[in-house]
């Protein structure tokens, strides 16, 4: 058992406010891989400046570069099944610790799981809309439009459909709520998070109580107040918290 597991079993234990910022390290043993880990979408693309597949201008411009990596990100979050420390989450919500979980997930894993309060604050897979005239579609009539074309188009009017995942360049969703969720609590979890990506990285330093980040590579220290945290983990998620369960 590790110190930093026993520290953070025993700031769990204290605690009665918990909130969760999850991010894609939460999701990679479930299969889908992150943006900026080894195995990343990003690190892997291969391709100048990959955050524009995300970018919302180039989007309008060229749609079929996003589509390209969305195809086989589907294919990976269709199989996808929660993992240990989604399941973990679940179970301190029951147990009336966890109030809510922010996520930068798009792929529903903790719904999956079971967890009740989940903002999605980059949006979500399984809702999409046609950029023209707003009709919407499910995740299950875009995964058969783009098995017969690259970009998938409204039956209606021929606009561009664009899933509701929030593009550099868009707000992000449940702000306010988020900024509640973690104003409210005594301990904040960050866990799989680069914390590169502003505003969610900037959501754990309301705290009134203390921030534990548990991440295997590197974390932007930028936005946390350093008298806030507790531990900075450089540990793998599901291996860490199932010594914290034990402990
Ligand atoms: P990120 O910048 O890719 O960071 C993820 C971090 O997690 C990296 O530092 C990894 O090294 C680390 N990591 C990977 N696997 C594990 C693990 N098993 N245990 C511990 N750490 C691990 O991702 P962020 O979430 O910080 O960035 C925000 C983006 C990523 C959001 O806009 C998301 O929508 C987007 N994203 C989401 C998914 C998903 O929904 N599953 C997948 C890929 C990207």
């Amino acid at each position: 058992m590790s110190e930093a597991a026993k520290k953070c079993a025993e700031l769990i234990y204290k605690s009665n406010s918990i909130a969760v910022l999850s991010g894609a390290g939460m999701s990679t043993n479930a299969g889908i891989p992150d943006f900026r880990g080894p195995n990343g979408i990003y690190t892997k693309a291969n391709i100048e400046n990959p955050e524009r597949i995300f970018d919302l201008d180039y989007f309008y411009r060229d749609p079929s570069l996003f589509y390209k990596f969305h195809k086989k990100f589907l294919e990976y979050i269709t199989k996808a099944e929660p993992t240990f420390t989604h399941k973990f989450l679940v179970q301190l919500e029951k147990e009336g610790k966890l109030k809510g979980i922010v996520t930068q997930n798009i792929d529903s894993l903790h719904q999956k799981a079971g967890s009740k309060k989940v903002y999605e604050i980059h949006g979500g897979c399984w809702k999409n809309y046609c950029t023209k005239c707003k009709r919407e579609y499910s995740q299950e009539e875009i995964l058969e439009k783009i098995n017969n074309e690259i970009v998938p188009r409204c039956d209606n009017c021929g606009g561009v459909i664009k899933p509701d995942i929030v593009f550099f360049g868009e707000p992000v969703k449940y702000l306010t709520e988020s900024e509640i969720l973690m104003k409210n609590s005594d301990l904040v979890l960050v866990l799989g998070s680069s914390l590169a990506v502003i505003p969610a990285a900037m959501l754990p330093s309301l705290t009134k109580g203390k921030i534990i980040v548990v991440n295997k590579g590197e974390v932007s220290e930028m936005y946390l107040p350093p008298e806030k945290v507790a531990l900075i983990v450089n540990e793998e998620l599901d291996t860490f918290f199932t010594q914290v369960a034990k402990e």
